[in-house]
C-alpha cells in the first residue's frame, strides 16, 4: 500500500530506542487536527450553530467508518492476544444490547451529540450533508487499513495519542461558547479521553515493537503522517463545505 514516503534518509543509519521514536512519533503532534484553522476558531467560539451542525453531520461519517476500519484490521490479526484488545475499540463504538447508558457506543453517543445540536437521527444517518472530501478522507483510511500489514494499520491510528487533549478542549470551551448545546451532547468527547489512552498503550506497543530499522521507524512516521493528512483533509473540507 503506496503512501507518501519522505525520501529514504535513513538508509544505513541505526535504529533509534524505542524513547526516541516514541518521541519523534510524538513529535508529529505538530501537524494535529487540534492545529486545524477550523478547529482552532470552533474551540473559540468563532463558529455559527450551521457550522457546528455541519462539523456534527461530517464527523459522523467518521465516526461510522471506525468500528469498519478496526473490523478489517481485526481480520488481519494472526495473534488472540492483539485481537482480543482491538475487539474492544468496535464495540466501544457499535455498543452494546439496546444502546442505553454506559452501553451506548461511540456512534449512538455521537447520534445524541447531532440531537443535542439540532440535528435528527435521521438526518444525520442519512449522511446527506456528508461532504465529498469527508467521505473521500475516511474512505481512503478504511481502504489503508485492510490493504496494509495489520502493525502499519496500528501504527496509524496513533493519532489518538493527541485525541484526549482536543475531547478536553471541547469539554472546555464549548459549555462557555455554544451554552445552546445540551450538556449531554458532549457526552462522546468525556467518553473518548480514558478509551483514547487505553487504545495508545496498545497501539505504540506493537508500534515500537514492529518497526525496528531506522528505514521502518521513518516509514511509520510517514503512515502516522498519512493519518494526520486525513484528519487535517477532513477539516479542510468541512470548513469549505460549512460556509
Ligand atoms: O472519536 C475518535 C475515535 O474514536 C478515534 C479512533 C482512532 C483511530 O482508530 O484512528 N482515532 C480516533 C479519533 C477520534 N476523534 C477525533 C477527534 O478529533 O474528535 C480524533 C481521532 C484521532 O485522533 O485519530
Amino acid at each position: 500500500m503506496e503512501i507518501a514516503q519522505s525520501p529514504s534518509i535513513a538508509n544505513g543509519l541505526p535504529a533509534w530506542t524505542p524513547d526516541e521514536f516514541e518521541r519523534q512519533l510524538r513529535a508529529k503532534g505538530t501537524a494535529y487536527h487540534i492545529h486545524h484553522p477550523f478547529n482552532v476558531r470552533m474551540n473559540s467560539g468563532g463558529c455559527t450553530a450551521e457550522e457546528i451542525r455541519c462539523w456534527v453531520a461530517n464527523r459522523f461519517y467518521y465516526q461510522i467508518c471506525i468500528p469498519r476500519k478496526d473490523a478489517a484490521i481485526l481480520a488481519n490479526m494472526p495473534d488472540r492476544a492483539h485481537r482480543r484488545l482491538w475487539v474492544e475499540r468496535i464495540l466501544d463504538h457499535d455498543g452494546y444490547g439496546d444502546y442505553e447508558g454506559s452501553a451506548a457506543g461511540g456512534i449512538e453517543t455521537w447520534t445524541q451529540l447531532g440531537q443535542a445540536v439540532g440535528i435528527s437521527r435521521d438526518e444525520l444517518w442519512s449522511l446527506q450533508g456528508v461532504a465529498p472530501a469527508v467521505r473521500f478522507a475516511c474512505d481512503a483510511y478504511v481502504n489503508f487499513a485492510a490493504k496494509a500489514p495489520w502493525q502499519e494499520a496500528v501504527c496509524s491510528s496513533l493519532t489518538e495519542m493527541f485525541a484526549p487533549q482536543i475531547h478536553k478542549d471541547r469539554l472546555a470551551t464549548w459549555p462557555g461558547h455554544y451554552p445552546w448545546i445540551e450538556a449531554q451532547g458532549l457526552t462522546y468527547f468525556r467518553s473518548r479521553i480514558p478509551l483514547a489512552s487505553r487504545d495508545v498503550e496498545h497501539g505504540l506497543a506493537v508500534t515500537l515493537n514492529y518497526f525496528t530499522t531506522r528505514q521502518a521507524q521513518q516509514r511509520a512516521l510517514d503512515i502516522l503522517q498519512f493519518k494526520l493528512d486525513i484528519l487535517w483533509s477532513m477539516l479542510d473540507g468541512i470548513e469549505k463545505a460549512c460556509q
